[in-house]
This record gives C-alpha cells, sequence and structure tokens, in this order.
C-alpha cells in the first residue's frame, strides 16, 4: 500500500494513515483526497487491517482544512462538485467503513480536517490540538459534512457559535463538550490510540462491522429496526458461538 500523500504501516492488524503534506499543515489538495478514497476501497478487503487510524504529518498539524490554494479560483459549480465528491468518496466513505476509524488529532483539526476526524468514528486528541471549523472567515460555510456532523456531536447552540464565530477549541475544551474522547500529551498520542485500537482488534470484528452500522442508523428513522436485524443476525455468525462458548469455559474468546 503505498501512495503519493500517505504513509502507511500495519502492525498487529492496525493501520496507521499519516496525511503527508506538512509542507501545506497536510491541507487536503486533490491527490490526498484521492489516495484517502483509494486507501479506504484497499483497507476494505485487507485482512491485515482490522483498525485504522489517522494522523498528520509533524507535530502542528492533523489537517489545517481543504486546500485554500486549489480551490480559491473556483466558481460555484467547481465548488459543488468538489464538496460533493469529496463528502462521496472520502467523508462517508469513513464514516460508514465497516472497520473502526480512529482520529488521531495531533494539532491543528480545521475546516476540512475537522470534518475528517468528525467522519472518523471517534476522536482522540493531543494537548496542543486546535479544532474548529474557520470557513466563514473565507466567506464559505463548511461542506465536507461539518454543518451536519458537528451538532450531533457537540449541540446545535454551540455548533451554530462555533461555525459563525470560527473560534477554534482547545484539546481540553473539545474533550469537556465531547468534541474529543480523550486529550493526551502529544508524545503519547499515537501510542495511546494504538492501545485503544488493540483492545478493538481482540473483540468480534463482524459484530462491531454491525455496531458502526447500526449506531450510524441512530440518526435514521429506521435506527431501531436496523438495530433488532442486526442483532439477530449475529446469532448465525461463528463469532457468537466463539464468544458464549468461551464464557461458559471461563477463557478468552479466539475470534478468527
Ligand atoms: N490550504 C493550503 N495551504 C495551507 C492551508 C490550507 N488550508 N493551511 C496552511 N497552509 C499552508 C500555508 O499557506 C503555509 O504555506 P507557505 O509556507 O507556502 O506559505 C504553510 O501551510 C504553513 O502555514 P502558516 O504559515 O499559515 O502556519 P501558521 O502557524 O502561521 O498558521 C494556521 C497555522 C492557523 C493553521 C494557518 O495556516 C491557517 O489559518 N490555515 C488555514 C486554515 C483554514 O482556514 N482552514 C479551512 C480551509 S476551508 C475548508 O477546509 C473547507 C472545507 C470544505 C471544502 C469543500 C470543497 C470546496
Amino acid at each position: 500500500m503505498s501512495y503519493e500523500n500517505l504513509i502507511v504501516e500495519i502492525e498487529n492488524r492496525i493501520a496507521v494513515v499519516t496525511l503527508n503534506r506538512p509542507q501545506a499543515l497536510n491541507a487536503l489538495n486533490k491527490g490526498l483526497l484521492d489516495d484517502l478514497s483509494a486507501f479506504f476501497d484497499e483497507a476494505k478487503t485487507n485482512d491485515d487491517i482490522r483498525v485504522v487510524i489517522l494522523t498528520g504529518a509533524g507535530e502542528k498539524s492533523f489537517v489545517a482544512g481543504a486546500d485554500i490554494k486549489e480551490f480559491a479560483s473556483f466558481n460555484a459549480e467547481e465548488g459543488q462538485q468538489l464538496a460533493g465528491k469529496g463528502q462521496e468518496r472520502v467523508f462517508n466513505k469513513v464514516e460508514n467503513f465497516s472497520k473502526p476509524v480512529i482520529a488521531a488529532v495531533n494539532g491543528f483539526a480545521l475546516g476540512g480536517g475537522l470534518e475528517l476526524a468528525m467522519a472518523a468514528h471517534f476522536r482522540i486528541a493531543s494537548t496542543n490540538a486546535k479544532l474548529g471549523l474557520p470557513e466563514v472567515t473565507l466567506g464559505l460555510i463548511p461542506g465536507y459534512g461539518g454543518t451536519q456532523r458537528l451538532p450531533k456531536l457537540i449541540g446545535k447552540g454551540r455548533a451554530m457559535q462555533a461555525i459563525m464565530t470560527a473560534d477554534m477549541f482547545t484539546a481540553e475544551k473539545a474533550e469537556q463538550i465531547g468534541l474529543v474522547n480523550e486529550v493526551v500529551e502529544q508524545v503519547d498520542l499515537l501510542n495511546r490510540a494504538k492501545e485503544i485500537a488493540g483492545k478493538i482488534t481482540r473483540n468480534s470484528s463482524i459484530a462491531i462491522a454491525q455496531a458502526i452500522n447500526a449506531i450510524n442508523a441512530s440518526d435514521k428513522e429506521n435506527g431501531f429496526a436496523i438495530e433488532i436485524e442486526s442483532f439477530g443476525n449475529l446469532f448465525e455468525e461463528e463469532d457468537f458461538k466463539e464468544g458464549t462458548t468461551a464464557f461458559v469455559e471461563k477463557r478468552k474468546p479466539n475470534f478468527k
């Protein structure tokens, strides 16, 4: 798995994916979005990968947004196309990915960067992280799902204020309002993300995929029905037999 703008390292069934354009604070240009889209397509069927960790190259930034220099001259049609294609090919793909995706936010997560972190299944951050949606300072609004995902994570009023003022949240504040799950020192960030990922890899991957699907359906009218259906289907799986047998036999389950 080699990409121009990503570094992918796979160890213990955990893929650490480093967005690698440090000269532009890892801003999302077309090349980087293409690489992310291709990575998730490949990772879907790669049995060596059970959990994905997304992080940014360097100590300063996770992702400082969409590449402003790239879209500065766009017209309405080009802007809509870029946003629509990006949402479909990357952001929604991340959110609906059947394997857990953790964002390890190691610095600025702004605009498209915070939108990418919010598309991930959950976020942890380093103490120096700054998170925000500053699009209105550019005469824009968030275009990669930020107006939809931020209110769900932190509430409508807080999202309104954050988007209108373009203020950045400190890591501490982000944790307080539920935008990130926990905050650790930058030197510990990847190890902590790997520790959480490692714990996940020991559980049933089939059950986890169904859990992601059901949790993502919580916004939908038929969310409860999707949970019931997924719950029922899992009774037919080997992992269910192994998990319950291991409990009865007082041992740890060995999921395939
Ligand atoms: N795009 C392109 N280049 C960037 C970006 C970016 N988003 N952010 C930083 N860079 C570049 C800088 O231009 C600079 O390059 P150079 O050295 O060639 O001048 C380099 O990265 C380092 O940046 P700074 O010198 O600015 O570093 P500072 O430490 O002084 O500041 C900041 C760091 C505060 C993060 C600052 O760089 C900044 O404000 N960046 C822009 C943040 C921003 O506004 N992000 C939102 C972008 S809009 C967006 O994401 C919309 C998403 C939806 C799009 C839908 C499709 C159209």
